[in-house]
Parts: C-alpha cells; structure tokens; sequence
C-alpha cells in the first residue's frame, strides 16, 4: 500500500509534456498504479487455485508421450504453463479467452481509430480483464515516461556495423539494458520469494517502454542516415510514438502498428520465442536476459525471420514472373521453391491446422487500405495457389498461410521496404506476451526447467527395444 501510495504522488508531481528519447534515466512518475493493484489481487486469487489444484488433482496424468514426439520437437506434449493465451489448432489465438475477432471489437482504441492499443492487450494478458481507456492511457504513459535508453545502450547502438543484422542489434541491446534491471537488483539484495513478481512487473514495464527506443535507434542507424529519433510525446500512445521514432507521419500506417504489435504479442508458451523466455527466466536470469534469448530464437527463418523471406520471396517472384504472372507460371514458381529444397515461407505451422487469424485480420485491412496494392493482390493470388500444392506434397501438416504471410505487404505499402528489419516489429510485439508470462512464471512460484532428455539407447531400452 505504501508502495502505491508512492507512486500516486509521484504522479501528480509530474508535469513535463515530452521528454527526449534517449534520456539516460527512465522517468517513472505514472508507474501504472491500477495495473499493478489489480494484478495484485488477481495474482493472490490464482496463487489459491493452483495451490489446491495441485493439491488435489496433482498426480493425475495428463497425457502420454511417444518415441516420435520425443525425436519431434517434443509437438503436443503438455508440459507447460502459460496463463496468457491459448492456441487451438483450428480456431487460432484466444487472448486469454479472447479470439482475434473479439479483441479488435472490445479492446480500446484511440478516438476515431479502428484497431485495438496494443497497451490494452498487455492489460488483458496480464490480468484476464478488458481495460477501459483511461486505464489503457496510464499504461500508454507509464511506456512514454520510461522509453529512455542507457547511454551505453546507444553508444553500441550507434557503433554496430551496418552489416549486423537488425535482430542481431535488437538482441544485443536489450541483453546490454540489464544495467536497469529492477529485478536483478532486488534479487541481489536479497528481497522475499514472494516479490519476485512485482520486480519482474516493474522490469516488464521498462522493457516494454523501451524496446520501440531501441528499434527506432536500430531503423534510423541503418537505413535513415542515423538521424534522430526525435522526442517521446508522453501524451501519445505506445504505437504512435513508435511511428514517429520511426520517422513516419501517416495516421494509417500509426493504425496498422497497432494492430501488428497487437496480433503478434502472444501465441500461449511452447513457440521457441515465448518458450526461450520462460526457459531462461526459469533460471531467475532477468527479464532483459530472458526477452533477449527469446528474440535469438524469433531470429530463426522457421519462426519470425519468415515475415522477412516472404517479402524477400515474394520480390524474387516478381522480379522472375514480371507484374502479370500467370496462375501457372506462379505455380511453376512455388514448385521451383520447394523443389530446391526450401521451404515456402509463410506456410505450415506446428499447431494451427487452418488459416491463421493473424492472417485473415491483417488480410481484413489490406482490403480496406490497399486493394489494388500490386503486392497484395500476389499475395491474395498465393493463397489460392500455395495450399493445394503443399497438400500434393504429402507430408506438409498444415498447408495454409500463417501470420508472417501477409505482415510484410502490409508495411512495404506504407513504405517500410527494408525487409530486414520486420523481425525486429514482431519482437516489439512478441514482448507483450513474454513479458506477463514472466510475471505469472514468478508469481506462481514456477521452479527452474529441466526437462528429461534421453539418449537413443536409452529409449530403446525404455520401449524394450533393446
Ligand atoms: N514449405 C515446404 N515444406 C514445408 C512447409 C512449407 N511451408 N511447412 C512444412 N513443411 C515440411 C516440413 O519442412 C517437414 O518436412 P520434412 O519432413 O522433410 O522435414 C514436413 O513438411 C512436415 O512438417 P510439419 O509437421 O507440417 O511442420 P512443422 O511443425 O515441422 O514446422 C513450420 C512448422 C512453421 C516450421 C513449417 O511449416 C515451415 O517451415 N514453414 C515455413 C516457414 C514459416 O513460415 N515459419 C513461420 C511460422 C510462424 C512463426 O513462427 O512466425
């Protein structure tokens, strides 16, 4: 209580309107007071349901598993616990229980806007509750007032070779931020087992706030001649500062981040990205630590560089086929692809087995702002064509598009071209899933992972094979 009492003073005390993005100190005058209060009784109220979940329902098997899924990426085997989201196979992402239909409905936005505030998202993770905009806007603030970088962080920023991959950069950044860990710090001291939650909180809230700093940074270094980010507006929301860190001005392009840092914040737990986090948070390593070794495994062209080799495909194709390919001059295309042993990127999924939601709502808006966007018609024409040839393949599980389909038509059209850098947007995003599992992950006491792994003569001899 004290805590909160706190952070309300230090709240009417603040009166700056802008503050320079790379300030060296964050300011956190706002501090998302309701957020935390609520999270708090949320967190007591689950603490009770698993304590006599476990109690009473603690040894009962929940699943057997085979010699396949051992060899196979471990696929369906229950062995984690992600409050945040949960993925059906056919009907896609549930935002706590929310599709994406319903969030885009229900989840503030800005007047006059039409897609959701990513801030409400992170609300709606983090307690299961569909915020109001005023609550939305404290958090839009608290993100505002805390965006400022350490001086290190820009000065290696600035220093990178222009060769280094954009998530290479990210990665390292957010890893050189742990001089700010608040979590890091009261571990150190010593504090209870049972505030690891809130320090975790704090350090989610500063690395939110800070990672569209660093991508802005990133952008600007490598593809704008290094010119300023410019100042944070702390009257703005976490999407429209973004954009004009970025360097753009059209309201349209301010409302399709938004929805991209909304869809792409969370998928539930066992994705490499989200999975990395909680298996390297599990190991009390801080949220910075953590978040970067999830953004190591987002890198990866099977998971979220593929928004980056679809865009890189896609150009090839038209560079190849010329504007006006024909249905079977593409077919001829996307056969080549897979024949030399690449994968169509933007297709399959470990889970899903229909079109992923993602796809149909960034789809949703491309027909309601890009049309007769030459790209997006080829990727409308793909969808038609990709899934029966992946199907004559045979062994392809899910041949529809998934999210990173339709990502990169979407920003190239607002003129976002470098598609080196889209990874870096779906990490931004990604935060706001990883980090409130952190939160849950030590709110719920969760141990450090380690699973059993085997030798093959070991199975053989557990399966009496041997
Ligand atoms: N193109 C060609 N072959 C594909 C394919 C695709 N889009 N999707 C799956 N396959 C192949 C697999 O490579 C595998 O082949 P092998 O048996 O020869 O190794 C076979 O079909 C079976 O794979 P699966 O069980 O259907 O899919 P997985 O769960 O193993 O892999 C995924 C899922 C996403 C890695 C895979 O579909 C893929 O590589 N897709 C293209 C890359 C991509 O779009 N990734 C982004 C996913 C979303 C995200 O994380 O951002």
């Amino acid at each position: 209580m004290a805590l909160i009492r706190g952070c309300v003073s230090r709240l009417s005390n603040y009166t700056q309107k802008t503050i320079p993005a790379l300030s060296l100190v964050s300011r956190n005058s706002s501090d998302a007071v309701e957020l935390k209060a609520l999270l708090a009784e949320k967190i007591k109220e689950e603490q009770k349901i698993v304590k006599s979940f476990r109690e009473q329902y603690g040894s009962k098997v929940v699943g057997e598993v085979t010699v396949d899924q051992v060899y196979g990426g471990m696929r369906g085997i229950r062995g984690l616990v992600t409050e945040t989201s949960h993925l059906d196979p056919e009907d896609g992402i549930e935002f706590r229980d929310f599709t994406i239909p319903q969030i885009r409905k229900l989840l503030p936005k800005t007047p006059g806007g039409g897609e959701p505030l990513p801030e409400g998202l992170f609300w709606l993770l983090l307690t299961g509750e569909v915020p109001t905009l005023e609550q939305v806007k404290s958090v839009s603030k608290t993100w505002a007032e805390r965006a400022g970088l350490p001086s290190h962080v820009v000065t290696m920023l600035n220093n990178f070779p222009s060769h280094l991959h954009p998530m290479s950069q990210f990665s390292a950044a957010i890893t050189a931020c742990n001089t700010e860990s608040k979590f890091a710090k009261a571990y150190s001291e010593g504090v209870p087992k049972a505030t690891y939650w809130e320090h975790t909180f704090e350090d989610a809230l500063d690395l939110i706030a800070k990672l569209p700093t660093i991508a802005a940074t990133i952008y600007r270094n490598l593809y704008k001649d290094g010119s300023s980010i410019g100042a944070i507006d702390v009257n703005k929301d976490w999407s429209a500062n973004f954009t004009s860190m970025l360097g753009y001005d059209d309201p349209n392009f301010t409302e399709l981040i938004r929805l991209y840092l909304t869809i792409h914040s969370d998928h539930e737990g066992g994705n490499v990205s989200a999975h990395s986090v909680h298996l390297v948070g599990s190991a009390l390593s801080d949220p910075y630590l953590s978040f970067a070794a999830g953004m190591n495994g987002l890198a990866g062209p099977l998971h979220g560089l593929a928004n980056q080799e679809v865009l890189v495909w896609l150009r090839k194709l038209q560079k190849d086929l010329g504007p006006d390919a024909s249905e079977e001059e593409v077919k001829e295309f996307v056969w080549k692809t897979l024949k030399s042993g690449q994968v169509v990127p933007g297709y399959g999924h470990a889970v899903l087995r229909r079109t992923d939601p993602r796809y149909i709502v960034q789809r949703d808006f491309a027909l309601k702002h890009l049309p007769d966007d030459p790209m997006f018609k080829l990727v409308s024409q793909l969808y038609k064509i990709v899934p029966q040839i992946l199907l004559e393949l045979g062994k392809v599980k899910n041949p529809w598009p998934n999210v990173d389909a339709h990502s990169g038509v979407l920003l190239q059209y607002y003129g976002m071209t470098e598609m080196q850098f889209y990874t870096v947007l779906f990490g931004v995003s990604r935060a706001l899933g990883t980090a409130s599992s952190l939160v849950w992950d030590r709110a719920l006491g969760l141990p450090i992972e380690r699973p059993k792994s085997m030798t093959t003569e070991g199975l053989m001899k557990l399966v009496g094979a041997i």
